[in-house]
């Protein structure tokens, strides 16, 4: 099977594009969350990685979340395991040492809006067919502690549960002006704009940059760091009952009739 991650890393600017490349829409299956795991370990370990830029190849979407499929009608035992991916991801990527830019290219629902939220900054085409939020309400299902907290810590509190009790997916005009998304670019130039923002990050003293982002990041992590068991248990006990898979079931049907 073809990578569903293409990482291009240029030496001389110690600078990676990450580029998600998963069809139709890159949603985060097991697979998927396992590639990506493993390219930022590999970047990780290379001293001279300092910056990373995600972004798609897919046209019209970031990525499309979670991979539905592999919360439906699956075992406990597997729901276990792919909520284990979820929680690495997150993880690894909101506790990066190094700058790390979404460049968001197309819509972003859901677990893709919370994989731009891990970022450092988050560049958005301007399309008004674009959307990005954390819509989980409206699939029937509750964004865990830490999708939540990611979400205050980017744009508060308030805007927060809004945005949750309704499952807001927000045009990025809206996401701008709520803080969801730091800048706008014409859709061509979303690339560009990323390289530009990371070399404005880079040029800051490394360490003070790091230490700081780690300390305004680690109570958040370490939440979860310390509860990712229980975390494990309670996706798996919430996600296998008969409603929630009812739901589930009723929005992958409402997205094939939204196609037809
Ligand atoms: N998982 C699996 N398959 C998906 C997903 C997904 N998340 N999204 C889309 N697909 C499938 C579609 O069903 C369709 O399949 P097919 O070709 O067989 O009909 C194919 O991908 C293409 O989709 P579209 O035709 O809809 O493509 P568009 O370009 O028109 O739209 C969108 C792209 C905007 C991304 C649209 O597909 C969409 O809105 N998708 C749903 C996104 C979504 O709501 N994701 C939520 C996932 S849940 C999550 O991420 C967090 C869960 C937290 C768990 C908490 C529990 C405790």
């Amino acid at each position: 099977t073809s990578p569903k991650i293409k990482v291009d890393y240029d030496q001389t600017t110690g600078v990676a594009v990450m580029r998600m490349q998963s069809p139709p829409v890159n949603s985060l299956s097991l697979d998927f969350l396992t590639e990506v795991c493993i390219s930022l370990e590999k970047l990780e370990m290379d001293k001279g990685c300092r910056g990373i830029i995600i972004t798609s190849n897919q046209p019209k979407v970031f990525s499309a979340g979670l991979d539905i499929l592999e919360m439906y009608g699956k075992s406990p035992e597997h729901c276990g395991e792919f909520w284990k991916a979820v929680q690495e991801m997150w993880l690894k990527l909101y506790g990066s040492n190094m700058v790390t830019i979404a460049a968001i290219n197309g819509s972003s629902p859901a677990g893709g809006c919370l994989m731009s939220l891990t970022c450092d900054y988050r560049i958005m085409a301007d399309n008004p067919r674009y959307s990005i939020g954390l819509n989980e309400t409206q699939l029937g299902i509750v964004a865990p502690f830490w999708f939540k907290d990611t979400m205050v810590n980017t744009v508060g509190h308030r805007n927060t549960e809004m945005a949750l009790e309704l499952g807001l997916l927000y045009k990025p005009a809206e996401a701008l002006k709520i803080g969801l998304v730091d800048q706008l670019v014409p859709e061509d130039q979303v690339l560009t704009a990323a390289t530009q923002t990371m070399t404005k990050w880079l040029a800051i003293p490394e360490h003070a940059r790091q230490i700081t982002k780690s300390m305004m990041r680690k109570p958040t992590i370490e939440k979860l760091r310390s509860n990712r068991e229980a975390d494990i248990q309670n996706f798996v006990n919430f996600i296998t009952k008969e409603s929630i898979q009812k739901s589930l079931r009723m929005y992958m049907e409402m997205l094939k009739q939204k196609k037809a």
